[in-house]
Order: C-alpha cells, then structure tokens, then sequence
C-alpha cells in the first residue's frame, strides 16, 4: 500500500514490473560486484613465505623481524606464522616461517600458494660451496612453478650468516646460482623428454631467456639479492641481528 502510494505521488503508477526489473538487474550487479570483491581480495593475498634450507637461518629472522633478541632455535616441522606490520599501511603482512625437511616444505608452502605475495629465500652463505646444488634446485623449483608467475611474486633472496669469517658475498653466491641453474635447465630438460617423449605435456614455466646462460636479470619477475646477519656480531647475550635490507624490502611491498 505504501509504495503504491509512493509510485503514485511519484508519477509512476502502473510501472511497477519495470521498477522491479530494475530493482531486481541492481541487485544482481551488487552480489556479482560483491563477490568479485571477495575473490580479488583473495587473490592479492599478503603472505611472505621465509624458504629456505634446513639451518639456513630462516627461524631466527624470523624471530629477528618479530624484533626478538637472539634466541637458540630448533629444527621444527611446523610452520611459524606471525602478523607483520608495515609504516604507513593499515594492512600487515603475514609472515611465514616454512620448516626446510623437502617434503614439509612442499606441503606447508602449498597450503599458503593462494595468498602468497612475495617469498623471502634463506641461503646460508658459509656452507653454501657445500649446498649450491640443493639451493639452485630449490631456486629452480621455484621459478618454474605456475603460482611463482602467475601471482608476480616478488623474491628475495637473503644471503645469511654475514658476520662469519670467509663467507661468501651475494655477488660470489648470484653468480654461481646462475651457473649451476643454467646447468640444471639442460638436465631438467633432457630428463623429461625422456620421460614423457617431450616437454609439452607437462611443461613446466620457461623462465629467463632461452638460447642464452641463465641470469637473474633476465627474469620477468622482481627478484633481489641482499646479505644479511640473523645472528650479528659478539656474544649471543647482546648481538643484534644485520636485517635492515630485509627490513627495508619488506617495507616496500604495497
Ligand atoms: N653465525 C650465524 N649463525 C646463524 C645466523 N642465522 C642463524 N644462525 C644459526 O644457524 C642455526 C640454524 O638457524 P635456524 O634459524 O634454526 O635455521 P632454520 O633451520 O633455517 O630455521 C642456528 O644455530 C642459528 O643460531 C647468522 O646470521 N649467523
Ligand atoms: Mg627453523
């Protein structure tokens, strides 16, 4: 009664299925628009994922980021999660402690793929000569996932263990992940055209330039070398971790 009394003051007395369809068309646009909402909300996600070897020291940065003093950690096979803010943004991140073990790695980080962000990788740089093969595959692992591209993910590569005498610099460590990745490519290659009598059926991300030895510049995707300390310098009762560039590269994701 009421809102034949309104269409009528309004003039439009005898309209009422075309109100309704337009009423009806609004409500509509306002659920898909909701939805849409939600699924890209989803999508840009804001995890950051600390990979890494077993004893890099992905545990204590991320105790160090959490602004912890220096604490003994243990190898674990659950993940840590821990809020993380950033100036000037209402929104923080979500930061991710994954345990190295291979096959808790691939479990943890898949049930974080959909929200990822960016990926913060750990190499210990004083047993690196020891583990550059083990580092490069993961690296590979990595770049040649769909999700690595898909979602743009921005890729810090943390080159820790800093304060220790006779470690290697990120230059030293970049230049020999290129070789020994350059390396894998052939390998990976020849291997699944043996298997399945070429790479298109399960082919996984080209990544950098083909015809050409890998370097990280070639990448489509933004992806930094910085050296760290989680540790620092001195006794383990005063140091302070080195973790400013991680600090800084954290910031600026928006
Ligand atoms: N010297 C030195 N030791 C570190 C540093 N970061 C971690 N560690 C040590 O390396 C070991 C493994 O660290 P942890 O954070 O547990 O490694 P995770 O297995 O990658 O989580 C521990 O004994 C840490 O104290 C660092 O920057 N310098
Ligand atoms: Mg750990």
């Amino acid at each position: 009664m009421a809102l034949r009394d309104l269409l009528l003051s309004t003039g439009l007395a005898g309209h009422e299925t075309e109100i309704l369809i337009v009423l009806g068309v609004g409500m509509l646009l306002g659920v898909v628009l909701l939805v849409w909402l939600c699924i890209s909300g989803r999508s840009k996600g804001r995890t950051v994922c600390l990979l890494g070897l077993s004893d890099s020291g992905k545990t204590l940065l991320y105790l160090r980021l959490n602004g912890s003093d220096f604490m003994r950690t243990q190898n674990s096979i659950k993940e840590n999660s821990c809020q993380y803010s950033l100036p000037g943004e209402d929104k923080p991140l979500t930061l991710v402690d994954v345990p190295g073990n291979e096959r808790i790695r691939e479990s943890i980080f898949t049930k974080y793929k959909d929200t990822l962000k960016a990926i913060v990788l750990v190499v210990d740089s004083f047993n690196f000569p020891q583990e550059t093969r083990s580092v490069a595959e993961l690296i590979f692992d990595l770049l040649s996932d769909k999700v690595t591209h898909k979602r743009k993910l921005a890729i810090l590569v943390v080159c820790n263990k800093q304060d220790l005498a006779l470690v290697s610099g990120q230059d030293y460590i970049k230049k020999r992940l290129e070789a020994e990745i350059t390396a894998l490519r052939t390998t990976r290659a020849a291997k699944l055209e043996s298997i399945d009598g070429g790479p298109k059926n399960q082919a996984p991300v080209m990544f950098g330039k083909k015809n050409k030895d890998f370097e990280f510049k070639d990448l489509s995707l933004p992806l930094v070398f910085v050296d760290c300390s989680a540790r620092g310098k001195g006794e383990e009762s005063s140091c302070t971790g080195e973790i400013e560039e991680v600090q800084d590269w954290l910031a600026k994701l928006s």
